[in-house]
């Protein structure tokens, strides 16, 4: 959430009440009033929010964009098709950022998307950008090729990054947990096959096909790190310079968690 000050995320997301939603949101729900940033678990609604913020920028002549982030599970949702629609027949300037890692928990997005999501874009008349999505330099590049139009000439842009899945869908997913020792899963097969319907080895064979596709990750710090590998003096420096930052958010959200600041 850029231009938010992370002290204020890290205690919202430990339900503090100095947080900035109060410690209501938590990690999910948040919003900023002053800084127009919104983020929802309700997935494809950054679309909306997104395309909102825009019009609310055109009624104040500012000349500032929207950036809606969301997943490729997302791209089948009503609601953003809507707002890609809205955005482009208004002319608002939003930047679509479709992070495509190819799963929506464990929904294959093959199985559920038909055609070319540029070609998607293309259909309401915006202009759409594939780009590496593990590859920082890439997506800068491209983001300030579409945000410079947008800029300039106003209206919407689509990005298309193909992304990594770098974990299960939540950190400590269990079906992960499984796949990495399936050992676990006769503890619990009877329940998952009441759950599921489906036979023990069908089950193992789908947590098979998680675990390969999860195997094929490309993570992107080891990428940046590869091409950073000429210039070890300035990879040590970046990484010293945001551990020290981190260490420093961290110390002081906590100092203020722990520091009695009652939370009610
Ligand atoms: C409207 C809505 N439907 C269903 C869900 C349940 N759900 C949570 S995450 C998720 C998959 C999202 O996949 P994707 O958009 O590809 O994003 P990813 O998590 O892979 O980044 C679903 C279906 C939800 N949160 N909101």
């Amino acid at each position: 959430m850029r231009g938010i000050d992370p002290v204020l995320l890290l205690l919202e997301f430990l339900g503090h009440s100095k947080g900035l939603c109060a410690g209501n949101g938590g990690h999910m729900h948040l919003f900023s009033k002053e800084h127009l940033i919104a983020s929802s678990g309700i997935v494809g609604s950054s679309g909306p929010a997104a395309t909102g913020f825009a019009l609310a920028m055109k009624y104040q002549k500012k000349n500032k964009i929207a950036v809606a982030f969301f997943g490729e599970g997302a791209i089948n949702q009503g609601m953003l098709l809507e707002s890609m629609n809205l955005a482009a027949v208004w002319n608002l300037s939003v930047l679509f950022v479709c992070k495509d890692n190819n799963w929506a928990v464990t929904t294959v997005t093959k199985n559920v998307t038909s055609g070319n999501l540029i070609d998607r874009a293309k259909g309401f008349g915006i202009e759409g950008h594939e780009v590496d999505g593990t590859d920082v330099e890439a997506v800068w590049k491209i983001a300030n090729e579409a945000i410079s139009k947008m800029r300039n000439n106003g209206g919407p842009q689509f990005i298309h990054a193909n992304c990594a899945h770098k974990e299960g869908h939540l950190l400590g997913d269990p079906l992960l947990r499984y796949y990495r020792n399936p050992n676990m899963l006769t503890e619990v097969s009877g329940s998952l096959k009441e759950y599921s319907g489906e036979s023990l080895n069908e089950v193992l064979l789908l947590l098979r096909k998680i675990g390969g596709q999860l195997k094929k990750r490309v993570d992107p710090m080891v990428v940046i790190q590869k091409k950073l590998k000429n210039d070890v003096d300035r990879l040590k420096q970046i990484e010293e310079e945001v551990t020290k930052e981190i260490e420093q958010l961290v110390k002081k959200t906590l100092e203020i968690f722990k520091g009695g600041v009652k939370n009610d």
